[in-house]
């Protein structure tokens, strides 16, 4: 009997001891639990999120580890009030934007915005209670506790167990960490799906994540980006001067412009039957009201759609590592939606996917458009691989674009057509490439052009279009290069090479004018860069920051690639390769120190664009009105 009792001392004292680790642990555990069921609510599962959520905490518990007991009672409390606050702050910006917190959208504005709502506000009086009471509640105690504790143990003996539960805290961390990265290479540097990440990894190594890319990671930029300001503003200056007036110039002001981003969409679909069944009949017969430019390249790196919409908005070079969205969202940007709208144009984007994906809702801010309707401002009432069916989301999309005050800007992007297709159309008869990635591919892209006919059926019956300037454009690749020999044989293209594939990366670029005007087909060099310029053009806007070309005009052929390659006229340059191919033969020229010096003078154009997104430069050139 008397053994049981000091036994049960003996846990009661060391419990009295270590009390408060242990309710550290159980309010930080049962409050990153409670705040990880809100921001995953239907794929959240106790078994895997426990332990990416408890390593952070038991690393942060290490070095309370290395106090005294009084003064360790006093650094767990400040932690669990550091934790419950970034969760009060995680919480509510998660229900008024269905995202999670970052750097960048604190340094762009975007977080302060959703302060200001009063949706946030009523969120911070009543839900978020449940992550701070305890804080109050806690002082009287703690403070009758610390007068009581005198256990002193041996510094040595503090370094040794905190320096122990440190590193296993951390090897078993980054084991979580590693394996997502692993799984979905470039997630955790491009941040495409930060509440993705937030969910499998935690909201403290989500947060953890982010600050090592901005302050850390970010700052290893690739490249030579210490060129001087007056260089840059002169190679730009020049690139302008290329620009002459002509029969282009201002004819779209006052008209409305519609700018469609089809996903996935390759050029080499384009007017292709399988079976006598064309894959995209719609824009088949569109093409044939517009101007086709059918070698048009796509120029997007490892930030995909996002960079496709960058460049389409801002005619500057994506990064060769990383993507702007996330990296530079908090940069200022003379943007295709803010010119247009100081030319009194009403301004919208449209996604049927989570506003946070690639980091939307905060890089929108900084475009400068007025409205983005995300996932959350249709009604869900189909969805389809990533979100909102394309069927339904060019429906209720024109809806609203039918209600816009004239004249507008509305941009479109896209999302059934992404892989892994699975929106198969059942009414596409895939033949022999039925249960292939391929049939998939073309019977995903079957489907998003049968929805892209009935818009612009209805902007014709509603007469939208003849109003309109319509450009529909294919953001990037759908065939991965691990399925292009499916394409070479399909094609009947014997022994491909690397000239096969790059002549592949092609997509469709079409301008529709009202009245079907200045329709026909341009077989020019032309790239995603040169869709701002072109834009400027026709609306007389004016941007001096652009690196693209305007397709009007120009009689260049000329498409620059931020991995190095391009294209000049009848010479192409494969960096991946490093080889000169003439593009019309796709025979290899042997390298010359011509091509030596023309392969350096675009390295350095990619390297001014650079400069500008690292250093802000366009806020600085517009600020100072250096031209
Ligand atoms: C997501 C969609 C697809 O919203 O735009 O992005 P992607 O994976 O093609 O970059
Ligand atoms: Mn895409």
């Amino acid at each position: 009997m008397i053994l049981l009792k000091n036994y049960i001392n003996n846990i009661y004292n060391i419990l009295y001891k270590f009390i408060d680790i242990i309710v550290f642990l159980f309010l930080a555990i049962f409050k990153s639990i409670h705040l990880q069921k809100i921001i995953s609510p239907t794929y959240f599962n106790y078994k895997s999120i426990l332990k990416p959520t408890l390593f952070p905490l038991l690393m942060l518990l290490s070095i309370g580890l290395l106090f005294k007991q009084k003064s360790r009672v006093i650094y767990l409390y400040i932690i669990n009030i550091i934790i419950s606050l970034l969760y009060v702050v995680d919480f509510s910006y998660f229900k008024s934007s269905s995202d999670l917190l970052s750097i960048v959208s604190i340094k762009n504005g975007y977080f302060k915005d959703i302060i200001f709502t009063n949706s946030f506000i009523n969120l911070v009086n009543t839900q978020t209670l449940f992550f701070i009471l305890d804080i109050l509640i806690l002082i009287p105690i703690i403070l009758i506790y610390r007068n009581k504790i005198n256990s002193h143990i041996n510094i040595i003996k503090r370094i040794i167990v905190s320096l122990i539960l440190f590193l296993t805290s951390i090897v078993f961390n980054s084991s979580y960490i590693n394996d997502l990265d692993n799984e979905q290479p470039g997630l955790l540097k491009n941040m495409s799906n930060k509440l993705y990440v937030g969910r499998i990894l935690g909201d403290i190594n989500f947060h953890s994540i982010d600050i090592y890319n901005y302050f850390i990671r970010n700052n290893k930029d690739m490249g030579n980006t210490n060129y001087s300001e007056k260089e840059i503003t002169n190679f730009l200056l020049n690139n302008m001067s290329e620009k002459k007036t002509n029969e282009f110039t201002s004819i779209g002001e006052g008209k409305n412009l519609i700018v469609i981003q089809f996903e996935s969409l390759q050029n080499f679909l384009i007017n292709k039957k399988i079976n006598g069944e064309e894959i995209t009949p719609n824009l088949n017969k569109f093409i044939k009201r517009s101007l086709y430019y059918d070698n048009c390249f796509y120029q997007v790196m490892e930030g995909n759609t996002s960079d496709s919409e960058f460049i389409c908005n801002n005619s500057l070079y994506p990064l060769s590592s990383g993507a702007i969205y996330y990296k530079y969202a908090a940069n200022y940007y003379n943007s295709l939606p803010k010119l247009l709208e100081n030319k009194g144009y009403t301004t919208a984007v449209f996604h049927g996917n989570n506003e946070g994906f690639w980091n939307r809702s905060v890089m929108y801010k900084s475009l400068g458009f007025q409205n983005f309707y995300g996932a959350h401002s249709f009604n869900l009432d189909e969805e389809i691989v990533m979100g909102l069916s394309d069927k339904s989301f060019f429906n209720q999309s024109f809806d609203k674009i039918n209600s816009f005050k004239e004249p507008f800007y509305s941009f479109l992007i896209t999302l059934s057509s992404h892989y892994p297709f699975t929106n198969t159309d059942n009414t596409f008869n895939k033949g022999n490439l039925k249960e292939t990635f391929l049939g998939d591919y073309f019977s995903s892209i079957h489907y998003s052009d049968k929805q892209l006919g009935i818009f612009l059926k209805n902007l014709d019956r509603s007469g939208l279009l003849d109003k309109s300037i319509i450009i529909i454009y294919g953001d990037h690749n759908g065939v991965t290069s691990n399925h292009m020999e499916d394409v070479y044989k399909l094609d009947g293209i014997n022994s491909p090479n690397e000239f096969n594939y790059f002549m592949y990366q092609k997509v469709p670029l079409l301008i529709h004018f009202p009245k079907d005007e200045y329709k026909g087909i341009n077989n020019r060099y032309v790239g995603q860069m040169d869709i701002y310029p072109t834009i400027d053009n026709l609306f007389n806007l004016r941007n001096p920051y652009m690196f693209g070309k305007d397709i009007l005009t120009s009689s260049s052929n000329k498409v620059l690639f931020s991995s190095g390659s391009f294209i000049d006229n009848d010479i192409l340059y494969f960096s991946a390769y490093d080889s000169y191919y003439n593009i019309k033969s796709g025979v290899k020229i042997p390298c010359s120190n011509k091509l030596k010096d023309l392969t350096t003078l675009y390295k350095k154009e990619l390297d001014y664009s650079h400069t500008i997104l690292k250093n802000d430069l366009i806020k600085k050139f517009t600020q100072s009105n250096s031209y």
